[in-house]
């Protein structure tokens, strides 16, 4: 396995988990930050309305800014404050875009969602560092997880289907959605697999964060685009360092311009029940160990018989639906 943390019980922790909580910077730092960005001036001024044509979000989050001067200048001083961090904790990964997130009070429900996956291959890890510069604690809106969620099965997150728990989501919310106490400083690193959401912020103050995306150092970041004449398949784009600041989320979700074609990948994506989350989410650590070559296995090989079945049941998928599946998405996923 490519090793993914400094530390070898980061790393143990994180297959396990799918998150590591560490001291980052310091509070004084964590002010430092807050009073630089918060001198730039944002299309949205830190307030969107949540009703403009351009960002329909109610927080502030630099990528869906429509000012990219403001995007570029917050990601530099993303990248000064938070370089020395990467480099402490993580073996060999680079900043691919960072965001500042904003919650005005009584405002800034964020969905439960998965993060991009950003990398060619499913088992590649990208990552989330995700790091308040406020206290924050279940009212101000602090993250929520579910531990263990990550990678329990192959898909591709995206915002053109629903997610494969949305039949669920209420169960997600009740049971297993787990909010992080943290002071400002201390952060959490986290699979982009892993399912994670937010509530509103219910104080008087803003609740400040940075969101920091990564990518091994040798692997080109990419972006999986649902192809709509073939939604059985994803385009990969490879991107470049300007991808996030350059596009908006509406060029992104059409197909941005100025990424280049790099492949296809099948779509096997599709709704999970609860009770097959639950068994997969028990045996999540398996499953990744597995993936990672730990231990002796094909961590998905259900799970694609599972989308076989599916696959007969519905006309459209033809492409992969032949007694050869599991072997030709196996490689499809380079999992060999
Ligand atoms: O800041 C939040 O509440 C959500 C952030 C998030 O979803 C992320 O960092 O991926």
């Amino acid at each position: 396995m490519r090793q993914i943390f400094r530390q070898a019980d980061h790393e143990e922790q994180f297959i396990k988990k799918g998150f590591i909580l560490a001291p980052l910077i310091s509070r004084e730092e964590a002010q430092q930050l807050v009073d630089k960005i918060m001198s730039l001036e944002p299309g949205d001024n830190f307030n969107p309305s949540g009703d403009s044509e351009y960002n329909t979000a109610t927080y502030h989050c630099t990528f869906l800014d429509s000012n990219k001067e403001y995007k570029r200048e917050a990601n530099r001083l993303m990248h000064e404050a938070f370089q020395a961090v990467v480099d402490k904790y993580l073996n060999d990964f680079r900043i691919v875009t960072a965001n500042f997130y904003v919650k005005p009070p009584g405002r800034g429900q964020f969905t439960i969602h998965q993060n991009w996956h950003i990398a060619p291959e499913i088992k590649d890890t990208t990552l989330t560092i995700w790091c308040p510069l406020v206290d924050v604690v279940p009212e101000n809106g602090t993250l929520k997880i579910v531990e263990g969620s990550h990678k329990i099965i192959p898909n591709i997150p995206t915002a053109k289907e629903a997610p494969f728990y949305h039949d669920f989501e209420d169960v997600l919310q009740e049971k297993y959605l787990k909010p992080m106490t943290l002071k400002a400083g201390e952060g959490i690193i986290f699979d982009d697999h892993l399912i994670h959401g937010s509530d509103e912020n219910r104080s008087s103050e803003n609740r400040i964060a940075v969101q920091i995306a990564l990518v091994p150092k040798e692997i080109p970041p990419v972006h999986f685009h649902l192809d709509p004449s073939d939604t059985n398949r994803f385009e990969i784009l490879a991107t470049d360092d300007d991808f996030y600041i350059d596009n908006s989320i509406f060029t992104i979700l059409q197909k941005p311009s100025n990424a280049s074609h790099y492949g296809y990948m099948p779509n096997v994506n599709r709704p999970l029940s609860v009770a097959e989350f639950e068994e997969r989410l028990q045996r999540g650590t398996e499953t990744r160990r597995k993936l990672y070559g730990l231990e002796e296995g094909d961590p998905y090989s259900d799970y694609l018989l599972e989308k076989e079945e599916l696959v007969s049941d519905n006309e459209a998928v033809t492409e992969v639906s032949n007694p050869n599946v599991w072997a030709k998405i196996r490689n499809w996923f380079n999992l060999n």
